[in-house]
Parts: structure tokens; sequence; C-alpha cells
């Protein structure tokens, strides 16, 4: 069974073959988890290679290297701006972690490690978001064997504990 873990700490560190990255439409960079994920990948290089893509739609995702850092790969999922949650942030949050799964899995990568996109600035409530995230990845790897290991990485305990929280009802151990 393939396996997911919970991970406290900087997703820029994590050995993987591709982490996903809590990116903007624009692909333009920012703070938070896409400043640092620029900051280690290199950002000139990195900038560059987002330019390609003239943007990407809420709910997207796009690929680029991960030069710098140690995971091979990186997926930008624009991820939606809480606005209450009627105007389609589930959906959307929920097609970013079903579309990084079939672009990694496609792209046969077999390791994935997740920032939890929304989380911070967008602020999408923190439980709701982790429940679409532990909900979506687990009926894809139900689905398709290609990925073997899923991290959540988190910056909190806090966090942390909300995705052992749905994991274990998931009937997932995670680490
Ligand atoms: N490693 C792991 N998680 C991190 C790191 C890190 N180095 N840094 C922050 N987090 P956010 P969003 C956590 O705000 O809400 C950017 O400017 C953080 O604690 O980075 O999707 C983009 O360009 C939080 O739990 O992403 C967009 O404009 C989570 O990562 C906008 O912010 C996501 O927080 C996207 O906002």
């Amino acid at each position: 069974m393939s396996k997911v873990e919970v991970f406290v700490g900087d997703i820029t560190q994590l050995d993987v073959g591709v982490i996903v990255n809590a990116a903007n439409s624009q692909l333009s960079g920012g703070g938070g988890v896409d400043g640092a994920i620029h900051e280690a990948a290199g950002y000139r290089q990195l900038q560059e290679a987002c330019a390609v893509f003239g943007g990407c739609p809420t709910g997207d995702v796009r690929l680029t290297p991960g030069f710098n850092l140690p995971a091979k790969a990186i997926i930008h999922a624009v991820g939606p701006i809480w606005r209450g949650g009627e105007q389609g942030e589930p959906d959307a949050l929920r097609s970013c972690y079903r579309n990084t799964m079939v672009v990694a899995a496609k792209e046969g990568f077999e390791s994935v490690g997740f920032s939890a996109i929304s989380c911070g600035v967008y602020g999408y409530p923190h439980e709701l978001a982790v429940a679409i995230a532990v909900d979506e990845v687990v009926l894809y790897l139900a689905e398709d064997p290609t990925i073997k290991k899923v991290i959540f990485c988190c910056f909190s305990e806090e966090m942390a504990d909300l995705y052992r929280k749905y994991l274990k009802e998931a009937r997932y151990d995670a680490g």
C-alpha cells in the first residue's frame, strides 16, 4: 500500500520526486511557501520556467524542474482564495490535489510532497482544507499505484495534527 506521511518543516528540504507549490494564478512568485521555493530553487531560473505558461487558472497545476532543490520537479498548484466557501472554493481546492496526483503519476514521480495549498494568505479554513487534501489523495492512491509515497508538509504541529486526524479517519497511519 502507498505510504502517506506527515512532515513538519520546510518543504524545500524534501528529497522527493516532486514538491507542490502553493502558487498564484500569474505564477509570479510571492511570499509564503512560494517565496521559499523560489529562493531555494533559484529565483531567476524558476521564474523563467514559469513565464512560459503565461499563468495558470485556479484549480489547475503546472510542472517545472526543481532546479537547485533536492526535489526533481515542482508542481505549481493555484489554490482558491477563501471567500466564504460558496464561490467554488472546495471544488477548486479538490481539483488542485487531483490534478497534482494525475500529473505526478503521468510524469512517473513516485513521491510527492504537498504544501498546505490555500492555508496561508489565501485564508482557507485549515480543517476544511485538510479534509479535502486527505480525501482526494487517498482516493487517488486507491485508483493508481504509480505514486508510492505522499508527504503532507506543514509548518506547524497544529496543521500536522489535523492531517493525522483525517488520515486516521481514512485508515491511513501517518508518521
Ligand atoms: N514549507 C512548508 N510549508 C510552508 C512554508 C515552507 N517553507 N512556508 C509557508 N508554509 P501560503 P496560500 C505553509 O500563504 O495560502 C503566495 O504569495 C504555510 O504555513 O504560502 O496558497 C503565493 O504567491 C501555510 O500553511 O499559500 C500566492 O500569492 C501553507 O504553506 C499566495 O501566497 C500555504 O501558505 C498563496 O497563498
